[in-house]
Parts: C-alpha cells; sequence; structure tokens
C-alpha cells in the first residue's frame, strides 16, 4: 500500500499543542491517524482537553494516550514524558507545535518588549522544544522524528509578530543545535516554516485578513495554504520519506517566502 512507505503505522507520536480542531497539531493528528500511527496528545488547559474530546468523538478517532503537559514547567514536562515512555515503551516522534507570547508583546512597539515578556515567550515557544527533545529521547531507542511549527517572522521582520518572531529565531536555531546532537541517535529535527493559517493563534491579530490577502496576490501559488497542506509535509518529516533530512526548515508557505 502507498502509505507503507512513510513507515508510521503503529508508530508512536506524541503530538503537543492541539487547542482546537483548527489548531495545526490537530490537522497533523488527523493525518497521523489515517496512515495508522498511535497518536498520544499532550495538552495543558481543560479547555483544549475538552475541545480535543469533542474533535476524537466527532471524527471517530481514538487517541493511544492524552496526558497533561504544562512546557512552562520542568517537573510536569518530565512527569508527561515519563508517564507516556512507561505506557508505549518506544516513542517514534513528537510533533511541537505550542507557542505563545502575552497580546501586550504583539499590540506594542517591538522596542517595549519587557523583560519579562521575552522571557516568557522564549519559555513557551522555543526552550519548550528543547525540554521537549531532552524528555523524549530516552524513549526514542529506535531513532525517530521531532518536528515543530515556525512562521517567516523568524528571518522577516513582520509588522507585528515582533517578540514571537525572536522566539521562532531562537527556535529555528535550536532545531538545528538539537540535530546536531540527536543525529547520533538516529533523531532526527526539523521545523515547519507554516504559511499563515487560521487558528486560534492568529484569532487575536487584528490584521490577519490582510495578511491572507498579501499572501493570495504575491506567493507564487496565488493562495494561501492549508491546515492539511501543513500537516502533510509534517507526515512527510516524521516518515521514512524524509530519513536523509535533518536541522531544516522547510516552508509550507504556496512559496511566498521566496519573494522579494
Ligand atoms: C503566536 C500567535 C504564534 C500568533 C501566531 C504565532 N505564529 C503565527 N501566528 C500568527 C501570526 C501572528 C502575527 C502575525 C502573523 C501571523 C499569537 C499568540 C502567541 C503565539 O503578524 C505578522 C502577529
Amino acid at each position: 500500500m502507498m502509505m507503507d512507505i512513510l513507515n508510521l503505522k503503529g508508530k508512536n507520536i506524541v503530538v503537543m499543542g492541539v487547542a482546537n480542531e483548527r489548531s495545526l497539531a490537530w490537522g497533523v493528528a488527523k493525518s497521523l491517524f489515517s496512515v495508522g500511527a498511535n497518536v498520544i496528545f499532550t495538552y495543558r488547559k481543560e479547555r483544549s482537553l475538552a475541545k480535543m474530546e469533542k474533535a476524537l468523538e466527532a471524527g471517530n478517532y481514538e487517541a493511544r494516550m492524552v496526558v497533561q503537559c504544562d512546557v512552562n514547567d520542568d517537573t510536569s514536562m518530565h512527569e508527561a514524558f515519563t508517564k507516556i515512555g512507561e505506557e508505549v515503551g518506544v516513542i517514534h516522534g513528537v510533533v511541537h507545535s505550542v507557542a505563545f507570547a502575552h497580546a501586550e508583546d504583539l499590540r506594542n512597539d517591538f522596542v517595549e518588549t519587557t523583560r519579562s515578556g521575552y522571557a516568557f515567550a522564549q519559555d513557551t515557544s522555543s526552550y519548550s522544544l528543547i525540554a521537549a527533545a531532552k524528555e523524549a529521547r530516552p524513549y526514542m531507542k529506535e531513532g525517530g522524528s521531532i518536528v515543530t511549527m515556525s512562521y517567516l517572522g523568524a528571518e522577516r521582520v513582520l509588522d507585528g509578530y515582533n517578540v514571537m518572531g525572536v522566539a521562532k529565531a531562537a527556535l529555528e536555531a535550536s532545531v538545528r543545535y538539537l540535530a546536531n546532537d540527536l543525529g547520533k541517535d538516529d533523531i532526527r529535527v526539523n521545523a515547519i516554516s507554516a504559511g499563515a493559517v487560521r487558528t486560534l493563534s492568529a484569532k487575536g491579530v487584528p490584521s490577519f485578513n490582510t495578511i491572507l490577502s498579501q499572501i493570495e496576490e504575491k506567493a507564487p501559488l496565488k493562495r494561501n495554504v492549508t491546515q492539511e497542506e501543513v500537516a502533510e509535509m509534517t507526515i512527510a518529516m516524521l516518515s521514512k520519506l524524509s530519513s536523509g533530512v535533518t536541522g531544516e526548515t522547510i516552508y509550507v508557505d504556496a512559496g511566498y517566502h521566496i519573494m522579494g
């Protein structure tokens, strides 16, 4: 069968960052279910758990495990991955689709960023990948793949992205350093730089409609990308299809980033 070339059937994949059915992480989870992977979810808020349970039920999907995990807390991260590792034995993949910053840090000029707002954005959106890699590593005994979600604001100045841009820059650099460390264990680490997709994160962005129409005008494909397209590239990066790729940032953005 076609999906056998992915080699994801029966593999244990941890998905972090489903807030609702629009989440990029939820798109990845749906694709993982469709190729027969065992999906293990982590969530922070009870509200996210409720939305996820509803989405699982609506799609008739069965999670292998659902575990609470606060990425800002070392103990919580350690306990979550210990629970997962002891239950499933081997972890084959981790999808890190987690970011947060305080609203005022996206609203005010970047120069006004506070020390605490900077630290919070970095801790939640960038350090959390390092912590996830550290905690998952002991259970990734058969090699594996770690994929995180980034955004163009990591390397370009996008009005309003501000402190998140700096956090995504650190995230993409962390992908390279983690790839170097974990390569010896046959663990690959990559980022997907997703084009703008209307998710919960995008909701608080007043200029989001403008961003979407600028992409439609300018991107080579003359359109925006979908949750499914981001999910399918993530599946490719988790799968055997990408076995020679690590430390990379892959753009799923209708080609927008190549334009001047
Ligand atoms: C966060 C937020 C991370 C929004 C995000 C994000 N990654 C992408 N977006 C959407 C976005 C936001 C802005 C933007 C373009 C896209 C909000 C909560 C914190 C984490 O401006 C050019 C601001």
